[in-house]
């Protein structure tokens, strides 16, 4: 019996691309911070001349899974991170986005074989929203997590 397991050691052998939207950037900056700042203590270089990260902004969470795609296709990236947040307010948009960027991530994933994290937020208020990318905790760094796993994991898997 094999058991496969990512690690969070092996940072030096990964290149990543992060896509994050610009639409409520209030929320998505702070989770593209504390993403990077998970990446950055566990060794990737996040500096500006780095070469083993880039990251893409688009404009809203619905663009998302078209650059993950282009990412992913690319074959620089071992692991691409997506980063956005759907916030309910009162408008119907919000089902429409998330069945989109939620349907495309996964399937852009499972189409080219290259893990994309999901870390869109979907909450009905824009305070849940800023409490899970930073005042009460910040989802962006489990999302870096999961990254430096799921590289590592398909790496190590036959
Ligand atoms: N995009 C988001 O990332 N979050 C939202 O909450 C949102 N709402 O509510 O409308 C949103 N809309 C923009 C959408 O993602 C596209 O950028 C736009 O429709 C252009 O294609």
């Amino acid at each position: 019996m094999a058991t496969f397991e990512g690690r969070f050691t092996e940072a030096a052998s990964l290149q990543i691309g992060v896509v994050v939207a610009r639409f409520n950037d209030l929320v998505t900056a702070k989770l593209l911070s504390g993403c990077l700042d998970c990446l950055s203590r566990h060794g990737i270089d996040t500096g500006e001349a780095s070469s083993q990260l880039d990251v893409a902004w688009v404009p809203g969470s619905f663009e998302i899974p078209l650059v993950a795609q282009r990412m992913a296709a690319s074959g620089r990236y071992q692991v691409v991170i997506t980063l956005g947040a759907v916030i309910r307010g009162d408008t119907p948009h919000f089902d429409v986005v998330v069945a989109e960027v939620s349907k495309g991530v996964a399937a852009v994933s499972r189409g080219s074989g290259v893990p994309v994290i999901f870390g869109v937020l979907t909450t009905d208020t824009m305070q849940q929203a800023l409490e899970r990318a930073g005042i009460k905790s910040n989802l962006g760094w489990s999302y870096g997590m999961q990254a430096l796993e799921m590289g590592s994991l398909m790496k190590a898997l036959p």
